[in-house]
């Protein structure tokens, strides 16, 4: 098999949930640092223009957003699981938890305390992705207790499911949960000058984390953007065309599709024709000079697909 090219860079927070999941599945990925401005024309080949970091390469296929990954993760390397329980379904909503409601707090209490000294250009363009067009970071300076008052209660509820004494918010294994609360821990703890004060009512979590953290990421080796994108270009994509009779859009491949975040963040919407189509993923046909022809995935749940024409 194709190794796992994993395109991200070392501050990016989403890329850390993956790079834990890369450490408790002990894999080993080469990695490809991009910069952390949208300066990226290699990536951008490869995945037409989805702007966001991180996304896994593995030979031609391209899978975009930490959803799309983790999942391909758990599908090729089932053993160590991500779901050491069984139950499969549940930590997926647990995602929409923490990748939304907490991952928005998390934003503004790492960036409103720090914009004076940050390149505007950084925090104007992360201000518009995550907060909208109207973003305001000295307003969310001001509401920056508010902010933490609600952040407490939800490092609350992650720290109330260690009270058994598990090790592990899944049990006594690591599992997809620790891995979506693992990198909001790794945000703040990194982030906000002030964290360490914050967390000593939750000692607990406090330990968790530790735990979390000597889990490591695998075992990365470097890789240039060129060297990846030439695995692109003398690789084949995996996926067969499939249909879904299923689907409520009636995507079918060959269909001209655009693909964007649910909700508006003025984001260039990803162009392409479909390849696959199914519940959870929608796979698309692109072709760019510097990678040839790639398979591009996305995810269903969070992302929009419109029939072009
Ligand atoms: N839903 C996406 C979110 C990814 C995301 O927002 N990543 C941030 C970095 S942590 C990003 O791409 N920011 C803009 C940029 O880096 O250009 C995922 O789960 O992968």
């Amino acid at each position: 098999m194709s190794e796992i090219i994993f395109h991200h860079y070392a501050v990016s927070p989403v890329a850390e949930k993956v790079r834990a999941g890369l450490g408790v599945k002990r894999l080993a990925w080469r990695s490809v640092e991009h910069n952390r401005l949208p300066d990226r024309p290699e990536l951008f080949a490869m995945t037409a223009g989805y702007r966001r970091i991180p996304v896994m390469q593995i030979g031609a296929d391209i899978y975009c957003d930490s959803q799309c990954i983790l999942r391909e993760l758990e599908r090729r390397f089932p053993d160590p699981t991500f779901f050491p329980n069984g139950a499969p379904g549940l930590p997926w909503a647990i995602s929409r938890w923490t990748d939304r409601e907490i991952f928005e707090l998390m934003f503004r209490i790492a960036f409103a305390p720090v914009m004076d000294n940050l390149p505007a250009a950084l925090v104007n363009d992360r201000a518009r992705l995550y907060l909208g067009p109207d973003a305001d970071l000295r307003k969310e300076l001001e509401s920056l207790p508010h902010a933490l008052a609600q952040l407490r209660g939800h490092f609350g509820w992650l720290d109330a499911n260690l009270t058994d004494g598990r090790s592990y918010l899944t049990g006594s294994k690591p599992g997809l949960q620790d891995v979506l609360a693992h990198y909001l821990l790794w945000f703040f703890t990194e982030r906000y000058a002030r964290q360490a004060e914050f967390l000593a009512e939750f000692p607990k979590l406090v330990a968790w984390y530790g735990r979390m953290r000597a889990i490591g990421h695998g075992t990365p080796t470097p890789m240039t953007a060129a060297e990846a994108l030439d695995v692109a270009k003398s690789s084949t994509t995996i996926v067969a065309p499939t249909e879904d009779p299923r689907d409520p859009q009636g995507l079918k491949p060959g269909m001209k599709v655009a693909i964007g975040p649910l909700t508006d963040t003025g984001e260039k919407l990803v162009e392409g024709s479909v390849r696959a189509v199914g519940r959870e993923t929608v796979v698309i046909d692109h072709r760019h000079d510097l990678c040839g022809e790639v398979a591009i995935h996305f995810p269903r749940v969070g992302y929009k697909v419109t029939i072009a024409g």
